[in-house]
């Protein structure tokens, strides 16, 4: 993870920037492609008439310093979208890949016996979000509660044909995880 630190007001744009690309393109007065893009023009204008002071520069800025590396411009940063954690539904062209042995998925307490009994499941997003790493589910797990990391067999579900997919800022992805596959 990027060790910058990004202005408070760059903060805000970000996360403004995260519910356009991922989940509410109106919040702007834009569309999405199919693929997830958003033209930057009319990103940067539909941004601006929400009264939020943006241009070209600070866009940039926000993409290079994002700490999770969350958007990608296309080569001539004429488009740009979020790399993955969208609820709406558009094709960014995951990756399939080979995960490592165990994968780390981030809850609170208090959704675990549930998580237990029908396993992880998308909820509200396209796929269920897994980390490389426990330090990464545990902050993931904070922002809905007391914080728990489950500890998933990825390689048994590889070895059982269930495919995972990896971000291009290195988010692992699947469809669910049955309870069969924790490690405990
Ligand atoms: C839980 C952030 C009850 C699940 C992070 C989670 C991540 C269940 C919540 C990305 C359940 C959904 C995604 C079940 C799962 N019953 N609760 N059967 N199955 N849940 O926010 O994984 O920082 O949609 O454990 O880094 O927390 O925004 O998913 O607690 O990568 O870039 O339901 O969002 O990325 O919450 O986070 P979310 P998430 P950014």
């Amino acid at each position: 993870m990027k060790e910058i630190n990004q202005s408070k007001e760059d903060v805000k744009l970000g996360r403004f920037l995260s519910l356009v690309l991922r989940h509410d393109p109106k919040a702007a007065g834009i569309c999405l492609d199919e693929h997830g893009f958003a033209d930057v023009e009319k990103l940067l204008d539909g941004v601006r008439r929400t009264g939020r002071h943006i241009d070209m520069d600070t866009l940039e800025r926000i993409v290079y310093e994002n700490n999770k590396q969350r958007y990608s411009f296309n080569e001539d940063h004429t488009k740009i979208r979020a790399n993955q954690g969208h609820s709406i539904h558009v094709d960014v062209e995951l990756k399939k890949a080979t995960p490592p042995s165990y994968l780390y998925h981030g809850t609170a307490t208090r959704f675990l016996s549930a998580i237990k009994q029908k396993g992880i499941q998308k909820m509200g997003r396209q796929y269920v979000h897994l980390s490389s790493d426990s330090q990464t589910a545990m902050d993931v797990g904070r922002r809905h509660g007391v914080p728990v990391v489950i500890t998933v067999c990825a390689e048994a579900m590889t070895s059982d044909g269930i495919p995972f997919y990896l971000s291009e800022n290195g988010v692992w992805l699947c469809d669910e995880v049955l309870p069969k596959y924790f490690s405990l």
